[in-house]
This record gives C-alpha cells, structure tokens and sequence, in this order.
C-alpha cells in the first residue's frame, strides 16, 4: 500500500461510509411485451429480418455510427450487442427461475478463467449463427470477419482456468445453477512475441476496444477490508466476542458475463470482481489535502485487479497476490449471503442452498472467511460456524509439484488478514486435537499434518487447509487422485478415507468440436445425428463407421480442410508455410520442464543430426511438420532458454535445403484459445510426453483425441484414461511409468550414463553444443544441454529411445492411410467420456449433491 495510507487510514471503517448493500428484487425479469422476450428459439425474433434490424439499432444507437461509416470494430461491437439482446431475457429469466425455486447453486471460486471468444460461443448458445451470417451479408458485412475482430479474455495461465470455462459451460448446459466468481483482472495472461527467437512479453489490454460481454454492476459494489488488529469483548450473553478492526478497504465492483446454456434457455452468472479505491479511503486523504496521494491511493486499490499473475505450476509468494485471492472470495461470500439469499435466510441452512467449489488453494483464505462473518457478524460459536464452513466447500487439487502447494507466510497474512490468521490457528489446533485423538502417542504424525508448517519460515499450508475443510477432495484424473492420496496428502487419506474422491477433468464439446471443427461436426452429424453435441457418449455410434470407406473418405477430408485453414492462419498470423501432405505433429501447452519440450525437440534434433551425418537418407524420412505452442512464465529461465533454442532449432532445420519438404518446424508464438481452436482440429499427431506422475490430467490430451489425432504420450494423467478407452492400438505409449518412475527415483538416476551410453542422445546434444543452431556460439544453449546431462529432473534421456521408437510406430501407421484414419475415428467414437458434461455430472453426485433444474 502507499507509504503513508496505512496512517491515514488506520481507523475502523465507520458504518455510514460503506456503501448501501442493496437486496436486488427478482420480479418478472422483462416485459413480456418487448420483441425479444423470451422468445422461443426459433421463433419470429429470431429471423434474419429481425437480426438485422437489431444488428443496425445497436450500431446506429449504441456505436453511433451509421453502417457505410461503420469500423471493423463498431460492427463487431454492435454484433456483439444484438446477440447480447437474445440471451438477456433468458438471463433474466433463469435468474429469476433459480430464486424462485430456491435451487442449490454452484459457486465455482476460481482465480482464472481462460475463456477464449465469446462471440462464436454465444452465437451457437443462441442458434444464431445461421441468421447472422445471413443478416450481416444483407449488409455487406461477413461474419467471420467479426469474429476475428475478437480479443479473446485470456484470464488464466492453462489448464486450470480452461476447465473452470469448461465447467461453467457445462454446468449451464445442463441447466444447473451456478455462479462462477473470479477476477476481472485489466490485463490477462501476456501476450507472447518472439525477439531473435526469445520470448518477449506484451501486456494483454484485452479491454483496448471494448468489451461487450461484460455488465457492470457498480450499485452492487462491496467493501472488502485488509489489515489492521482485532479486539476482543464480552457481549451482554457473556460470550467471548472477536471484531476485526481493519486500517484499509476497497470495492469490489462486480462485472456480470453471461455464460449460455446449449441451446436450452438457462444462462448463467459469470461474476468477476474489479477493484476500485473506496471513498472512505480517498476521502479521508483528500480531506488531508493530499491530492496526488488520493490519486496514488486509487491506483493502489485498482492494482489489486490489475494483471493475471503469470505463473503457471509455482505459486508466487507476492503480497498482491494474496491480495487478490482474498479480495475476490471476500466480495464473492458477501455477494451469495446478501444478494442471492432472501432476506432473513437462517444461515444454518446455508449448505442446502450452495456448495463453493475451490478451484486449487487459490480461493482458500475464502474458508477462515466464512467463518468470521458466521462467528463475528453473524453470532454464530465456533462449532456452528465449523458445522456450517464444512459443509460448503469442495476442494480440487490441480498439481502433484511439490513446489506448486502454496504456502502464505504468516507474517504476511497476520499482517494483511489478523483475524483470518487467528482463525486459522483455532481451525488447526482443533483439527490437531481430532489427530492426536485418533493417533494417540503419534506426535510426528501431528507434526506431519500441522496446518502450520516451520520450515523455511512459519506459513499456513493451504492444500493442508483446504483438505481439513473440506467436505470431499478431489484429484483431476484417476492417477492423479491415487497420487494425490497416497503421496501428497497420504495421512489425511488415512484419517479421512472417504474424503477423497477423483473426477476426471472433461473438456465442452460445444467449443472443441462443434465450433471449432465444423466440418468434422457435420461428418458426425450426417452420421449419427446431433445429439452429441449434449450427450457425448453418443459419439460411440461412430465405431461401426470405422470400417465404412465413405465415412472414412469424408473424416479425411475434414481433416484435410482443417489443414488448409490453419495453412491460412499461419501463414497470415505468424507468416509460416506449412507444407502440404505432412504429418502434422503437435505439442502446444504451457512451457515447463515437467511436460518435456525437450524431448520432442531432442527428437527432432536427433533427426536432423542423422540427416548431416548420412545416417538417415532425407527420403526415408516420413513428410512432418513439428508444431509447438508454448509460453514461459517470465520469470521461468530455463523455460525461457528452451523456447529460445526450439525457435533456433526451427530456424536451422527449416532453412537447409536437404529436409526441404521432409521435416519442418514451425513455432507460433503467442498460444491462446484462440489459435488451440484451429491447430487442435488439423493435427494428426497429439504429443502428451510429460514423465509419469507428473501432469495431474491434462486436457489438451482430450480435445485433440476428440478431434481425431492420434496419441503418443507416456502413462500419465489422463492419458492413462485415453489409452484404456481407445484402445491400446490407437494410442502410442511409451516411456516409464509412474512406479517405475518413482523406482529410478529411489535406485538414483544418473542422466550422464544414458548421455554416455546413447549415441542418438549423444548426438543430438553435442550437436546443440556444436553452435549450430546458434551461429557458432557454443555457450548459447548450455544450461538445456547441462540440465539434461547433470540432472534432468524430468527424466527425458531416460524416456528417449522408448520415445524414439515409438515415434517409429508412428511413421509405420501413418504410412497406411486407411489404417491411421480408422484409429483417428475409434479415438474420436471412443472419446465420450472425456466431456466436461460427464465431469459436472460426476462432481454432482459425488461431490455437489445437487441436480439439474429441468
Ligand atoms: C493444470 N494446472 C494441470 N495450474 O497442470 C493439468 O494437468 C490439469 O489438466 C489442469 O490443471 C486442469 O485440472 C494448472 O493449469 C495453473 O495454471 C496454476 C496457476 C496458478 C499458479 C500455479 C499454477
């Protein structure tokens, strides 16, 4: 905070000074007269007369701009606006639906939502795609042209913020009520540009020109305190009172997005908080005279919601951040108990009517929150609060990096949050007490589990926390979830074994497959019909097509339009050519050792150096081109130095004539949503090669299975889920598994043996450390080269030949067409299971115990 804030505000906020919560009245939600009120889809409104005649009130009344003056981004605005018209009534209505039937509501607390374009979505959401198309051509508009105009909401790192996008997808799909609540963070995940082949970051202004997705809601701010002491008295019943007394606050001010059901008429609340200064806060330094400090004091408060941190799998022990995950559970809480509960709710019954998903330890100060306004606000003991707290939250745990648990000193905490601290000694030497009690005598089992670790310094384990909390626990995919309690939390398993619980992470086939293949969609539909675009296990129909020759042919052909769109995209997006007729081998997600770029590149390398060697004639060599996607934490070195040598590598192999039309590497920079919709659909080949036991579920695996490529990835995750279910001819396994893994662990692995030992690995590093890749700088790539022969962490030459000989299994089966496209189709017949709609309903009877409104 500014230097001298802490001073001028060191007070108790007084009562009069926070702002009015007001009860939102959930009366008929629109005039049943209006012309788009809850229109059935399909009816009148929903014609391309009438698109347009909305398309055109938007842009000449909200954009004012007539059509023949209209920008790019005008149209694009006022399309946006004219869906936005369709979805409100039904917005409206399912809010107005869920509180009067009193339905239990999901509350999805994550700190990342990795949205992608909102445009497409809510255009298939609404069954409008048709209509517009047809609408704006009358104008002299072309849709996709609008589409691309789309800056895509890229707030969250990966995975973790994809499938919170997913869930809520899902969740509305399947005509549940859920309020996703998260940060509207100003700047999202940075924009990723490549300088001599080095990652250099952008920021993200996502918001740059417009956003027209979002409805801020100001008059539904809420105040949100830090830091400060707290006071102990005695009320007039003689019971122990606790008052926090904080010396700073801001506003929450919530932005409403709206999250459209499939075709179904629910749209649910997506909530993310912005953090504004209070006036509290700026008047008592104005009032001080301090102009430019009050201004200083507001951009503090907005820094809060400011930018997306960008790590991904290592937590970062920042203030700010810990700011901004209580900031957005703190406004969240306040927002169910005051605006979605009706006046006078006895909050005893409070678990009948929400259950907070934690999406990772992010949101996990949200527990001593609960707490405190059940205990300090709401004259709740402690045993009712616990009662109560228990019951409301659900944990899901993301990781199995040791490093990635996170760990909040509490120093920092007692300074920024005095009263949550207190609660969490009281939560901890309770629950010890409950150890102590089932495992007498055994104090280095009660040590184990403290809440409160020592070491480096004193911190509040959150995983630690969250698990105590929690109702149930749940890992991402069957491995992870076995791991997770028979190695991250295993004396928690054995006090609580029916705590634990897997639901294996899904993906929403409405974006990955209808929007994003369109074509291979319509394959499917002349098929088996359309179904399954809600019912993914429909997709199993498909398996009687594997031997049909026209399916067949049309499958291919989809696949080779996709190719011909990406061509188009690269070309003018990154100006890359991609061959014709190639292999197309993909590996996109987050850069970190653990998922092992590495050993791809070395692959590729090892290629190459057969080539210049005379080992391999270029002829033998099977047409590829390898397909990265990746961005580094900033503050990730070796992550950063690998992107740098894979974007050599590319620049070396790609110029030498000799591999001209055999192999080819191509690195587009800046992955997003965005380019995963159109490279996911054309690749052949689906790399999944992080060493087992490390990459928790993944759940690019499941998209590009849906999509048709072929699988080579290790037993890890859920691919082990992929693998059983399309079959092990249809899924290229190697490397070791997770036991094995952990076998190697224990005996000592000594990376320089298999460097001294494999001549391909030799090879292929020496020529890395030849300079040729990096104009004869010898030093350039050192620390890869000596990470992988020193210590290699991640095992990668341990896994190399398995790798290598299974990438020539891979060359074998392409060589057969017709044999490779059945595998393509039973992968995608096969995937089903893996839709986040399977995942919702999981989560919902083991989890939530909630159901459908329908
Ligand atoms: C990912 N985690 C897992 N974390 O790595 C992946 O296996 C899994 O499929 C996915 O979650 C969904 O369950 C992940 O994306 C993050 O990005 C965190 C962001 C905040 C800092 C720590 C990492």
């Amino acid at each position: 905070m500014p230097d001298n804030a802490q001073q001028t505000t060191d007070r108790a906020i007084p009562a009069d000074e926070s702002p009015t919560v007001t009860r939102a009245g959930y009366g008929p939600a629109f005039s049943p007269t209006h012309p788009l009120a809850l229109a059935p889809v399909g009816s009148p409104p929903h014609s391309v007369d009438g698109f347009v005649a909305a398309f055109l009130a938007e842009l000449n009344t909200k954009q004012g701009v007539a059509l023949s003056h209209s920008s790019t981004n005008a149209q694009y605005l006022a399309l946006a606006g004219t869906v936005r018209q369709y979805l409100m009534a039904r917005w409206l209505e399912t809010s107005r639906k869920t509180h009067e039937a009193k339905a239990k509501t999901v509350g999805y607390l994550s700190a990342e939502y990795l949205l992608g374009r909102q445009l497409g979505n809510a255009l298939m959401a609404s069954d409008l795609n048709e209509i517009a198309e047809k609408g704006l051509a009358q104008c002299g508009i072309d849709l996709t042209t609008l589409r691309n105009q789309e800056v895509e909401p890229g707030l969250g790192n990966g995975g973790l913020g994809r499938l919170a996008a997913c869930f809520i997808d899902s969740l509305a799909t399947m005509d549940v009520p859920c309020i996703g609540y998260g940060i509207r963070y100003e700047y999202g995940i940075f924009r990723q540009t490549f300088v001599d082949g080095r990652q250099v970051e952008q920021p993200d202004t996502w918001l740059a020109l417009g956003s027209p997705w979002e409805f801020p809601h100001p008059d539904e701010s809420v105040q949100v305190n830090f830091g400060g002491y707290t006071e102990k008295s005695v009320d007039a019943d003689g019971r122990e009172k606790t008052t926090w007394v904080p010396s700073w606050n801001v506003l929450g001010v919530p932005y409403n997005y709206m999250v459209p059901g499939y075709l179904n008429g629910r749209v649910n609340p997506l909530r993310l908080w912005s953090a504004q200064a209070t006036k509290a806060f700026d008047l008592s330094i104005f009032n001080a005279g301090d102009y430019a400090e009050a201004v200083r004091a507001q951009t503090f408060a907005e820094n809060i919601s400011k930018v997306l941190y960008p790590e991904d799998s290592t937590p970062q022990g920042k203030e700010l951040r810990l700011q901004q995950q209580y900031f957005f559970v703190a406004c969240s809480l306040r927002d169910f108990l005051d605006h979605e509960l009706e006046e006078g709710f006895d909050l005893h019954d409070l678990p009948s009517r929400i259950i907070f998903q934690l999406n990772d330890t992010h949101p996990v100060i949200a527990v001593p929150e609960l707490m405190r306004i059940l205990m300090d606000e709401r004259g709740f003991d402690w045993e009712e609060a616990w009662e109560v707290t228990h019951q409301c939250f659900a944990y899901t745990c993301h990781t199995l990096l040791p490093e990635a648990l996170e760990v909040w000193s509490t120093d920092l905490l007692g300074r920024l949050l005095p009263r949550h601290l207190e609660i969490i000694y009281g939560i901890n030497d309770r629950f010890l007490a409950e150890v102590r009690e089932a495992f007498p005598g055994d104090e280095l089992r009660a040590g184990r589990m403290s809440i409160i670790t020592e070491y480096p310094e004193r911190g509040v384990r959150m995983a630690y926390l969250a698990t105590v909390a929690a109702t149930k626990v749940n890992g991402v995919a069957e491995l992870h979830s076995q791991l997770l309690r028979d190695k991250v939390l295993p004396d928690f398993s054995a006090l609580w074994p029916e705590r634990f619980t897997n639901v294996t992470n899904g993906v929403t086939p409405r974006r990955f497959l209808k929007m994003a293949n369109p074509k291979l969609s319509d394959v499917i539909c002349d098929a088996i019909g359309s179904g399954w675009v809600t019912d993914l296990e429909r997709l199993k129909e498909l398996e009687t097509y594997a031997l049909d020759d026209d399916f067949l042919a049309a499958f291919r052909e989809a696949k080779d339009w996709n190719k011909r769109r990406l061509t188009t995209l690269l070309r003018n997006r990154d100006g890359i050519d991609l061959p014709d007729g190639h292999l197309l081998d993909v590996m996109v997600k987050r850069l970190h050792e653990y998922k092992r770029q590495t050993l791809k590149l070395l692959h590729v390398v090892s290629l190459y150096e057969q080539v210049l060697s005379g080992k391999l004639a270029p002829a033998d060599l099977t047409p590829r081109t390898v397909v990265f996607g990746a961005k580094a934490a900033p503050g990730y070195r070796m992550a950063k130095d690998i992107i740098h040598l894979i974007n050599r590598v590319a620049r070396t192999v790609n110029a030498d004539p000799c591999l001209e039309g055999r192999l080819k590497v191509a690195f587009p920079a800046n992955y997003n949503v965005t380019l995963a919709e159109k490279l996911i659909p054309a690749a052949d080949l689906s790399e999944q090669i992080s060493l087992a036991g490390m990459e928790a579920s993944g759940t690019g695996n499941m998209k590009f299975a849906l999509n048709g490529a072929l699988t080579i990835g290790t037993d890890d995750g859920a691919n082990v889920e992929i693998r059983r279910l399309v079959g092990d001819e249809h899924f290229f396994l190697f490397g070791m598994s997770e036991p094995e893994v952990a076998a190697l662990g224990a005996r000592g692995y000594d990376p320089g043996a298999y460097y001294q030992g494999n001549a391909a690995i030799r090879a292929a590093i020496d020529l890395i450390n030849s300079g040729i890749f990096s104009d004869g700088d010898r030093g350039m790539f050192e620390s890869v080269t000596m990470s992988l022969t020193h210590h290699d962490r991640f095992m990668a030459l341990a896994d190399f030949e398995s790798y290598v000989a299974a990438q020539a299994r891979v060359e074998e089966r392409y060589a057969d067409q017709e044999s490779w496209t059945r595998s393509a189709v039973l992968n995608v017949a096969r995937s089903g299971y893996f839709s986040s709609d399977r995942s919702m309903r999981d989560y919902l009877r083991r989890i939530w115990h909630t159901q459908p409104m329908l």
